[in-house]
């Protein structure tokens, strides 16, 4: 009946309303168009769970689930709610964090030990497909792997004298201490011991740093079983020695290998938005986080015989592309063009012009195979950790072995699909240039001055006041906040103040897409000192580092600001702050959690499940900072959120002695 109809009109999108992005906006109307439901549409007809949000649903075992929302109007008095256990909102709203933290350094980690088991077998030299690419960087893992990087040689003469090890026996070793990370059950991992003395010395008083990456994990995960640990404060120490163990451990590794066996990445000129498509191509795009598999991809697709194949079927050559965080590491290694983030991907499909949409793990909505239906596109699954139960995708499992000649298989069938176009086709009219790849030995190439190797002249920017601090902006979308506005108001608000930008996953693709990735962006957005900086130097503002797994990356840049002197002793002392504005997934909060752990004042947009427990969010907001020089906090409003940051800011600014 009639109102029934108003009802659902009024609830209908409007795409101007849920996404600042043009391509996005037309895409969408296009689904609508069509007859296609996406994400977008589910966050309008669908309501999030009011005591799951406030983190305090407790579910770990079966005589509730327990939900203790606050009461309206607020606590009065003492707290009495309990579960059935009598669990606190405390204990279920820290279990519940305990659980994501796990969660988030698991997903890295496990991508990590895939990194590992491939770099093993390049190693051993089972797969020709990967190689060495960077020695420099073999030999700086090496180093605080202990893993010797010379050996005595005897000479003609009689003398023994040191000579480098061969690159490959150098490797295996590397591979298996590496490996050792994640086994390891005492003492301290390796790679967690780069970090600045002091931090080093406040995880020892805490008694935090990880003895191994599968074991903080698993014990963090035992803890949250029903009826263990019942102390909040307890809870979230286990909490810091997982998540470190995620971005100096499983991050760091992965990134660290990755960047061995294809190289570290400098700043190279790329593409972003749906708009990089090209209608008369094979449009192959890559969808998920590891490179392992992509990598070969990029092999696969530019082979001669693959791009004739693709004549024959009537396209004028190949193009691949990628989704998320996948598409951060072809771009910061290759140049290779982005379709989009996390909230794209749908979209991306009903262009209608995707021959193939290569999986592996993370991020990859199901709904994906349901759009697929609408169209021609076929969703390709390639991990056995991360399979679609649904009739139209098809599984071709990638193993390191077999690398190139599974990719083959891959671009053979995205190029095998080209002719079963539908009528329809449509690539919204939009794209924008890039620059990306700003590892920490490409800032420090960068900003290095004359010398053009030091974090020196950095600093020396930083202590005269041009720029005024360090962000790190990072994270997801999130379908229940306008799609990029957050992650562009608050970095936006940055720039203004003169706080450089260092940007990740779904972030630093939201800024491609607006165009802060260009060095032109610098005199439109950035204060006077920061746009001198960048000018000057030739950088855009915000400096995209690459995928999730790269915010290790922003870990060791702090340490090489740290050391460059100048700017005191600790990274809880940098004039810095972290942002997450629309995260979403588990992950987020592990990295956030690292960060806070390793001293950095940490906002995130968007909700954190802990409201409903007011002692406990208390604990991560305020009480943290005593322990470990930085905390979370939580800012719906992206200019109060940027605000917040710079206050910090120059709180650690006048500490320092700074703008006297
Ligand atoms: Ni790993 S974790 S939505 S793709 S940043 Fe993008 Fe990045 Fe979040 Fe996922």
């Amino acid at each position: 009946d009639e109102s029934k109809l108003k009802k659902k009109a009024k609830k209908a999108l409007n795409p101007k309303e849920v996404t600042v992005d043009v391509a996005t906006q037309q895409m969408l109307e296009k689904a609508q168009h069509d007859g296609v439901e996406t994400i977008f549409d589910r966050a309008v007809t669908m309501k999030a769970c009011n005591i799951g949000a406030q983190g305090t649903c407790c579910k770990v075992c079966s005589q509730g689930p327990c939900r203790l929302p606050l009461p309206k109007g607020g606590i009065e008095g003492d707290d009495t709610r309990k579960g059935l256990c009598g669990a606190t909102p405390e204990t279920i709203a820290a279990r519940n964090f305990a659980r994501m933290v796990a969660v988030g350094s698991a997903a890295h980690g496990d991508h990590g030990r895939g990194v590992v088991e491939t770099f093993i077998a390049m190693a051993n030299r089972e797969t020709e497909d990967y190689s060495v690419h960077d020695t420099e960087k073999l030999m700086e893992v090496a180093q605080y792997l202990n893993v010797p990087t010379t050996i005595m040689v005897e000479g003609e003469d009689g003398v023994k004298r040191p000579e480098m090890r061969e690159t490959y026996e150098l490797a295996r070793d590397v591979g298996q201490k590496a490996l050792a990370q994640w086994t390891s059950q005492e003492g301290e991992i390796l790679s967690a011991l780069q970090a600045p003395p002091a931090r080093l010395e406040v995880w020892r008083d805490l008694d935090v740093v990880p003895r191994g990456i599968d074991r903080e994990i698993v014990e963090l995960l035992h803890r949250t079983h029903m009826g263990v640990d019942q102390d909040y404060r307890n809870l979230v120490k286990q909490c810091s020695r997982a998540a470190l163990a995620d971005g100096w451990g499983g991050s760091m590794l992965a990134t660290d290998l990755q960047d061995i066996m294809f190289g570290t990445p400098y700043p190279m000129q790329g593409e972003i938005n749906l708009g990089v498509l090209k209608e008369d191509h094979v449009n192959i795009l890559v969808h998920g986080h590891e490179p392992l598999l992509s990598e070969m991809i990029v092999v696969a697709s530019q082979e001669p015989e693959m791009l004739e194949y693709a004549k024959q079927k009537g396209a004028k050559g190949i193009l691949l592309a990628g989704m998320c965080c996948t598409a951060n590491e072809i771009l910061v290694r290759h140049g290779l063009p982005t379709a989009g983030n996390y909230l794209q991907q749908e979209l991306a499909i009903v262009t209608g012009a995707v021959e193939a949409m290569v999986v592996d793990v993370q991020c990859i909505m199901e709904n994906i195979a349901n759009v697929a239906e609408c169209y021609h596109t076929k969703i390709i699954t390639t991990n056995p950790r991360a399979m679609i139960e649904s009739g139209n995708t098809t599984h071709i499992e990638f193993d390191e072995h077999s690398a190139l000649e599974d990719a083959r298989k891959i671009v053979r069938q995205a190029v095998e699909n080209f002719p079963n176009r539908r009528p329809g086709v449509m690539i919204p009219n939009a794209k924008e240039p890039m620059v990306a790849g700003f590892s920490k030995e490409a800032i420090k190439y960068h900003l290095g001055g004359a010398f053009r190797g030091s974090y020196t002249p950095l600093n020396d920017n930083i202590i005269n006041g041009r720029i005024r601090g360090i962000a790190g902006v990072v994270g997801c979308n999130n379908a229940r906040t306008m799609h990029d506005s957050g992650h562009l108001t608050v970095i936006k608000e940055l720039l203004k103040q003169d706080v450089i930008v260092l940007s990740t996953g779904c972030s630093a693709m939201a800024c491609g897409k607006a165009g802060l990735l260009a060095p032109e962006s610098a005199k439109v957005y950035c204060g006077p000192g920061l746009a001198e900086v960048c000018e000057t130097v030739g950088i855009p503002p915000v400096l995209h580092m690459g995928a999730c797994v790269d915010n290790s990356r922003i870990l060791m840049a702090a340490t090489e600001v740290v050391k460059a002197g100048g700017l005191g002793k600790d990274i809880s002392e940098l004039p810095a702050a972290g942002s997450a504005p629309e995260w979403m997934s588990e992950k987020a909060i592990a990295i956030g959690h690292y960060f806070v752990a390793s001293g950095v004042y940490t906002v995130f947009g968007n909700g954190l499940p802990v409201t409903g427990s007011p002692k406990f969010q208390k604990f991560l907001f305020e009480e943290l900072e005593n322990l470990y020089g930085g905390k979370w906090d939580l800012e719906l409003d992206p200019y109060a959120h940027a605000r917040k940051m710079i206050e910090h800011i120059n709180k650690k600014r006048a500490a320092l002695g700074l703008d006297k």
